[in-house]
């Protein structure tokens, strides 16, 4: 019987030092441990032996069990870590490695340009909010100070969706300002945000796709008037065009939710059909503002006689338009791919400030 242990013991080891890979290992230890094994039938012999030799026996058993068990659980872990290296030397990859030639994928000017705003405005201290594309009534109209049956609300061309369960009236948002409502109601004073993002209205033509992208401007604070509006959107307007010493003009003008409201145009020329932006005695609009109205305010639960603020809109395809020539709006979203490839821009070059907007 000594000699059953010690030819098992010898067989065993060499055959699990000898094991190619894991499942010969499993094929090892169900053929010395499992139901019908050699070690577990030795144990199963226990009852048939005589009492005084059992006790010696079945200790000697168990020794060789916890050994034979020991060099294939040893195995196993060698194993594993070798696949493991393996799997790690095929996945690594060489980040140092230049671009492939044949990688030909651009950011799109809308992505773009939204990276710009938000490098500029981030510089400025101001944070990004989002918000649903599928909102409310009283988000998108309501809360802005537009009056049931107010033509403003025709204005916009929206598009509705199909009545729901819960009785509100669900539309597509026809501008990001729905954003500021719900962070006017959300977030305590001081509030400086930019909202960029989709915007929808039923109209199509050479100036006008029925979706197109915006990027809004919210500051809420104790003391805010026109001048830092002025100060900021100036400041903005620069730095994007990189002009330093761009005028800008204020026209007054309306929108239900501020007052007083303003459009800001931007110093330019167009001579010789040419577009050019500078301070060349021409003008040219380019975004819509004004101080919140104490309606918007007080319809996002904050108090007028203590908080004031300004707001402003501006196309996004339309300054990306006039900064990088690109002559009609439609284009934007044909996916064409000579258009993507001519007007798109390297993705890894992502605009700062200090950095460069555009390289
Ligand atoms: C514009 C022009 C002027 C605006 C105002 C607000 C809010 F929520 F604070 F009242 N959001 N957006 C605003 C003001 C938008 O876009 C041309």
């Amino acid at each position: 019987m000594t000699e059953t242990i010690d030819s098992i013991r010898t067989e065993m080891l060499a055959a699990v030092s000898g094991a190619a890979d894991a499942g010969a290992l499993e094929a090892l230890r169900v053929s010395a441990l499992g139901k019908s094994g050699r070690i577990t039938a030795l144990l199963k012999n226990l009852g048939t032996m005589p009492v005084e030799e059992r006790k010696g026996f079945g200790q000697q058993v168990n020794v060789l069990k916890d050994e034979v068990t020991a060099a294939i659980d040893a195995r196993k872990t060698a194993f594993a870590g070798a696949a493991l290296n393996a799997r790690l030397a095929s996945e690594s990859m060489d980040v140092s490695l230049p671009i492939r030639p044949e990688a030909k994928g651009t950011l799109h000017p809308i992505s773009q340009t939204m990276d710009e705003v938000a490098a500029i405005f981030g510089q400025m201290g101001f944070e990004i909010a989002d918000g649903p594309d599928v909102e409310d009534d009283f988000h998108n109209f309501t809360a802005l100070n537009f009056p049931p049956g107010h033509p403003a609300r025709e204005m916009h061309d929206t598009f509705f969706l199909p009545p729901g369960d819960d009785g509100n009236r669900y539309l597509l948002r026809t501008h990001t300002s729905p954003v500021q409502i719900r962070t006017m109601m959300s977030v305590k004073p001081p509030i400086r945000v930019i909202i960029p993002g989709r915007t929808y209205r039923c109209d199509y033509d050479m100036t006008h796709t029925p979706m197109f992208h915006q990027v809004e401007l919210l500051v809420i604070d104790t003391e805010t008037n026109m001048s830092h509006l002025r100060g900021c959107l100036q400041e903005f307007v620069r730095t994007y065009f990189g002009v330093d010493d761009l005028t800008t003009r204020f026209r007054p003008s309306f929108f239900p939710f501020t007052e007083p409201s303003a459009e800001m145009d931007i110093g330019c020329s167009r001579k010789g059909g040419e577009l050019k932006i500078g301070n060349y005695g021409d003008w040219l609009e380019i975004l819509g503002c004004g101080m919140v109205h104490p309606n918007v305010l007080k319809a996002c639960g904050l108090d007028p006689e203590v908080y004031q603020g300004f707001a402003a809109g501006m196309g996004i395809e339309r300054i990306a338009m006039l900064k990088y020539g690109i002559p009609d709006l439609r284009t934007f979203f044909e996916s064409d791919l000579r258009w993507l490839r001519h007007y798109g821009f390297a993705s890894l070059d992502v605009p700062t400030v200090t950095g460069g907007l555009t390289r």
